[in-house]
């Protein structure tokens, strides 16, 4: 071959490889794709009624994102034991119960244990709660000093001095802002919480947390359609739900799963799995989320993958740089919560989970709750920024940056008021 023949493919080789890596953050460069339609069968049938939807279309779906995206869970553990390790009749200066309360998990001779940190507003019987995980441990959300520290491995995180990957009372308290636990009192919910550490660590290591309890002899890896730890974690939230319903101080009727980013994307996925959560909120969830993987703006398959490689099951690993290969897009795992209302939420500044993919996955995911009756996104354009939509299907983009901030939560609870009370 000539020299300049080579040098013309390596230089081709070279701008794939760096057109790859790059992120998209602009409109025009959104590759034209097709969007899987929600209502049409892997072999073409259109679905026309909610019961076809529950017989044959929501069930291929979902069993294509257990194998596929998610991962399978292998086994079905029951609770094993629950303790209350604490509890006060007269927290967050009298206008709340406090429980804390520790669930056990047994199989194959290993254990795992973690705990549900509950706020119940005294004020309303059968409150409407939201449940949803913490990253760095249930003492972070809140000043409160009963507020037990877990003792499960933790990221390091300089500003809220979290050292050697343990949890200290240094950070107690380091994230009331993403938790407005006032608001969510007075406005008569509950809310609980779980150190998402405790179900699974959240580094590449699938041989702790609640996968190795249910390995098989001489297992060690999840297999290729087994699940990693998004999955793990949306099975946390299953189990919390388990013991609602065991509990009499809960309703467990009107429990909204409720996640930010990485968090956001595991309460997606137990709200598709789990039909007794009565809705869903994801804040920010991005990429395997709520935002249309094959649009590839900001956070792609591939570059999720490569930095978490133990949040999916290794199938979706096949998509990596191949959107085009998948047979669903993420509107269609907001489709699988229909007809239970779902929030999903935007920041401006939050490319990288592409805002506008979030959006339109409300969108393409209408069909389906437009077949129950029920009010989704319709034909409306995107909203401007801070102009919520608060339908059954609900949308906002607030200004600001990846967060969960005072504004979400206001949004939600106003959102909640019309549909869980
Ligand atoms: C980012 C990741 C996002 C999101 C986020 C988070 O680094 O790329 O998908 O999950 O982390 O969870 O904070």
């Amino acid at each position: 071959m000539k020299i300049p023949v080579l040098l013309t493919i390596l230089l081709f080789l070279v701008s794939m490889s760096i057109s790859k890596a790059q992120t998209i953050y602009n409109e025009n460069e959104v590759p034209l794709f097709e969007v899987p339609n929600p209502l049409i069968t892997f072999k073409g049938k259109t679905i026309s009624t909610t019961a076809d939807w529950e017989k044959l279309r929501r069930p291929e779906l979902h069993a294509f994102f257990k194998d596929n995206v998610y991962g399978r869970v292998p086994k079905n553990l029951k609770i094993d034991s629950y303790h209350i390790l604490e509890q006060d009749d007269n927290a967050l200066n009298g206008k709340a119960l406090r429980r804390q309360v520790e669930l056990t998990f047994t199989h194959n001779n290993k254990k795992l244990s973690f705990t549900i940190l509950l706020y119940l507003p005294k004020h309303v019987k059968n409150a409407a709660l939201f449940l949803g995980y913490n990253f760095y441990g249930n003492h972070t959300i809140t000043e409160d000093e009963a507020v037990i520290i877990s003792s499960a491995w933790s990221n390091n995180n300089e500003e809220f001095g979290i050292e050697n990957n343990t949890l200290t009372a240094a950070s107690r308290g380091k994230r009331t802002n993403r938790w407005a636990i006032e608001k969510i009192i007075n406005a008569g919910y509950g809310l609980a919480t779980i150190y998402y550490g405790e179900v699974d660590p959240d580094k590449n290591d699938l041989s702790d947390g609640i996968h190795h309890l249910l390995y098989s002899e001489n297992q060690n890896q999840p297999k290729l359609e087994e699940w990693g730890s998004i999955a793990a974690w949306a099975w946390g939230l299953s189990k919390a739900m388990d013991y609602f319903e065991i509990n009499p101080e809960v309703d467990a009727s009107k429990v909204i799963v409720f996640g930010h980013s990485r968090l956001g994307k595991s309460a997606l996925w137990a709200g598709a799995n789990d039909q007794r959560f009565a809705g869903v909120i994801s804040n920010n969830s991005g990429c395997g989320g709520a935002s249309m993987s094959k649009r590839t703006f900001g956070e792609t398959i591939a570059v999720i993958n490569e930095r978490f490689p133990h949040w999916f099951c290794t199938n979706f690993k096949e998509y990596n740089n191949n959107e085009g290969a998948l047979a669903v897009d993420q509107h269609q795992l907001l489709a699988l919560i229909a007809p239970r209302p779902l929030y999903v939420a935007s920041a401006k500044e939050d490319r990288w989970a592409d805002p506008k993919g979030e959006f339109l996955s409300t969108k393409y995911a209408s069909s389906v709750y437009e077949l129950y009756g029920k009010k989704g996104i319709g034909n409306m354009e995107m909203p401007n920024t801070n102009s919520p939509i608060h339908n059954t299907v609900a949308y906002h983009i607030r200004t600001g940056k990846h967060d969960v901030t005072d504004y979400d939560w206001e949004q939600y609870i106003k959102w909640a008021n019309t549909h869980f009370k």
